[in-house]
């Protein structure tokens, strides 16, 4: 994936809360073109397997149950600067610390319940996407 590229998941209390629309639109209007989406529901061994670097964390039971706790929605986006620029307009992990105007200010009860994912390298864009996307997928 080139290095312009993120990946994101809309997790499933965003789902859930019926804000799915909303965050898509503020993603699109922020400047970022869709170039791969899908409507999904993780397994237990998935969520592992995506979330394996945390798997020494106390919270990495939490956030697997959570994770297959409903249908996400993932996604390769692509703009200029698309990990950083995406971070910035996602907000901090946790809500309370986001800022204000960002998609985790907005739509996030908690740092476990926290709406939205993004990569955080242009390294882990690429194996993330490819974790949910075969390049038939991907535009
Ligand atoms: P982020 O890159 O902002 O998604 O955050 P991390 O990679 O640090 O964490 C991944 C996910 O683990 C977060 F989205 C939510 C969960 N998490 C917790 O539940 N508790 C924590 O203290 C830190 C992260």
């Amino acid at each position: 994936m080139a290095s312009n590229r993120t990946f994101t998941m809309i997790k499933p209390d965003a789902v859930e809360n019926g804000y799915a629309g909303a965050i898509l639109n503020e993603i699109i209007e922020a400047g970022f073109s869709v170039k791969a989406l899908k409507f999904t529901q993780l397994s237990r061994v998935q969520a592992q397997s995506f979330y394996g670097v945390h798997k020494e964390r106390p919270f990495f039971g939490d956030l697997v149950e959570f994770m297959i706790s409903g249908p996400i929605y993932a996604a390769i986006l692509e703009k200029d600067q698309a990990v950083a620029d995406f971070r910035t307009l996602i907000g901090a992990t946790n809500p309370k610390e986001a800022k204000e105007g960002t998609i985790r200010n907005k739509y996030a009860q908690s740092i476990d319940a926290n709406a939205i994912h993004g990569s955080d390298s242009d390294e882990n864009a690429a194996v993330e996407g490819s974790f949910f996307f075969s390049q038939l997928e991907i535009i």
